[in-house]
């Protein structure tokens, strides 16, 4: 009977001697079966105590230090899918794809570990109750501690706290693991299995939680116990992940306001305080994206697989390196001792493909950097800044700019509300014409240098000047909306168009092989904003490719060659298709 057993079976090729010890296959069974309530009870002490949610600190570390090719085509990989598939908005189902990832990481750790450790207790490399396992949780558990102490921006437990619970889970999983083996291997053991009557099954686990039935010895009973820690471990999973989630802080997602378009007096966009742009003749073709974004709508694009959640009472504002004094400001300072400016912002992402939903736009409020650089006495021999997050990323800007420009700006509110922690709670800077990577969210510290250097993501290989393309997308070809003016009927046809800060002075849709003709455009928000163009196309029945193209204010047309995002940012006309 115990020939076609399946966990004997797994131990056939084995050496005489060990022959029914549990194999390196059952090992990394086990250690599948037991990093799944590790991720579970780490999820709900995260979401409970505050403690760190140490997949993703991993996953986030790895990130930065896989090399930027690597790294750009990990990103790509997913972007592609989730848009191959219509898995929803790419921003949001990235972060869940990375989440998942960093879940199976873990999961894949404690599989191969769970592997070597059962090898390692088969050839007896280590003696002595539990230390095989107790050195194996360890060996994962010291290194992600440091890890998770270098990047973790969301735990709110001290240091000292969250390092002692990750060595904790980690040495208590590895036991556990050891603990497993030493039960497998008790209930087979050769006399076991040539004689089952009269084996005694030996329990080295003291204290061994849940007791299984004792005396019977038969091979069954590995894959029986097998069954037990593997239903032991889903019904951890379920409980924790569900407590977890029910009892949760949100390690998801902190604070965000979901508030709808205020301004920044606090007043809802309306009839009585429109949009800059309220009285525009060129109304949008229906089905064309909102004008303004929601900030909940807002796509988000970083390095972090949780937003770090900074608390204002703990931030502040520092001022380094070639300055005659360093300076640091609250933000209470920062909005109270300055001039706020708003600005009509569209922001969109390099890695936003020809028509991706990389792109949103909202209201900043902020101070003009120089105006704060006339309290911070900078040395002479300063030519760049160097902006710093707390979470690591960094980028540079030339003094030049900033003193020219009072658009460059800190800010603190988007649409007339505190940032939200994921999109970069307290302070993040805007810098005219240029994508997102060059915009560090999070901003801890300004450092004063006497040279160019690169940032984060010029150091891993994209444009170090990224300046945003001109481009133009479809949003919509509205065929159930058709106006009719005298005998003809049209059919909106309407999108955007963006160019930076350099403004759109012409948008043009081609239908079939047709020429290219004039749509109409809206007057914009703001310089800084994206445009909305519409155009009305002579209604014929039959199936039609519709293709877009713009021309920025410097005159500058779209390219129309199709080139992907890296490094620079991606190119090509956007089409889209349409029956009536
Ligand atoms: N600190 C920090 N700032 C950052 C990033 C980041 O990873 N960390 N990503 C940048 C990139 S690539 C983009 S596109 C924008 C996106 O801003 P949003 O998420 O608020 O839309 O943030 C920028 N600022
Ligand atoms: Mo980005």
């Amino acid at each position: 009977m115990g020939v076609s057993d399946n966990f004997h079976g797994l131990t056939e090729d084995m050496s005489m001697e060990n022959r029914n010890q549990p194999t390196l296959i059952t090992g990394a069974l086990v250690g599948l079966l037991l990093a799944a309530p590790l991720v579970a009870i780490f999820y709900l002490a995260a979401q409970v105590i505050g403690t760190p949610f140490v997949p993703f600190d991993v996953f986030d570390w790895v990130g930065r230090v896989l090399p930027g090719g690597i790294l750009t085509f990990g990103i790509d990989t997913i972007v592609s899918v989730i848009r191959t598939f219509n898995l929803g908005e790419t921003s949001s189902a990235a972060k869940a794809a990375e989440q998942l990832l960093a879940i199976l990481g873990l999961v894949a750790t404690g599989v191969l570990v769970g592997a070597v450790l059962f090898e390692a207790l088969r050839r007896n490399v280590v003696k002595g109750s539990y230390i095989a396992g107790l050195v194996a949780g360890l060996v994962v558990g010291v290194p992600v501690m440091f890890i998770s102490r270098a990047v973790n921006q969301t735990a709110s437990t001290s240091p000292l706290v969250s390092a002692a619970w990750i060595i904790l889970a980690f040495a208590a999983w590895g036991v556990l693991l050891n603990w497993v083996y030493d039960r497998l291997a008790g209930q087979t053991n050769a006399a076991a299995v040539l004689n089952p009557a009269a084996a005694t099954p030996v329990y080295e686990g003291a204290g061994a939680p849940v007791g299984m039935g004792g005396d019977s010895v038969q091979p069954i009973d590995r894959r029986r116990f097998l069954v037990t820690v593997g239903g032991a471990s889903a019904a951890i999973t379920v409980v924790g992940a569900g407590l977890g989630a029910l009892l949760g802080r949100g390690i998801a997602e902190s604070s965000g306001t979901d508030s709808t378009a205020l301004s920044s007096s606090g007043e809802a966009w309306s009839s009585s305080n429109p949009l800059p742009n309220a009285d525009a003749t060129v109304l949008p073709a229906p089905g064309t994206r909102p004008e303004f974004t929601l900030v909940k709508d807002h796509y988000r694009i970083d390095i972090n697989t949780l937003p770090p959640a900074i608390k204002e009472s703990d931030w502040q504002l520092e001022f380094t390196g070639l300055v005659e004094e360093p300076v640091n400001m609250k933000l209470a300072e920062l909005r109270d001792n300055y001039t706020p400016m708003d600005q009509f912002v569209t922001l969109a992402c390099i890695s936003n493909p020809v028509a991706g939903d990389l792109i949103g736009t909202t209201l900043w409020t902020g101070v003009p950097l120089r105006d704060i650089l006339k309290d911070v006495k900078l040395k002479p021999e300063a030519t760049h800044l160097r902006i710093t997050s707390v979470d690591a990323f960094d980028e540079v800007i030339d003094l030049e700019t900033v003193m020219n420009d009072e658009r460059v700006t800190l800010n603190y509110a988007w649409d007339g509300q505190p940032l939200t922690t994921s999109h970069g709670f307290p302070l993040r800077i805007y810098i005219p014409n240029h994508y997102g990577m060059k915009q560090p969210k999070w901003i801890t510290s300004i450092e004063a240098i006497p040279a160019w250097e690169e940032g984060y993501w010029v150091r891993r290989g994209w444009d170090k000047d990224a300046v945003m393309r001109v481009t133009s997308v479809i949003d919509t070809v509205a065929v159930d909306d058709l106006v009719t003016v005298g005998d003809q009927q049209f059919v909106p046809v309407g999108g955007v168009a963006h160019a930076g800060d350099r403004g759109i002075s012409r948008v043009q849709v081609r239908v079939d092989d047709n020429d290219f003709v004039d749509a109409a455009l809206r007057t914009p928000m703001a310089d800084t904003t994206w445009v909305i163009w519409r155009y009305d196309w002579p209604f014929e029945a039959g199936s039609h490719t519709f293709t877009v193209r713009s021309v920025d204010g410097d005159g500058n047309a779209q390219i129309e060659t199709v080139v992907g995002v890296r490094p620079s940012g991606a190119t090509g006309l956007h089409s889209m298709s349409a029956s009536a």
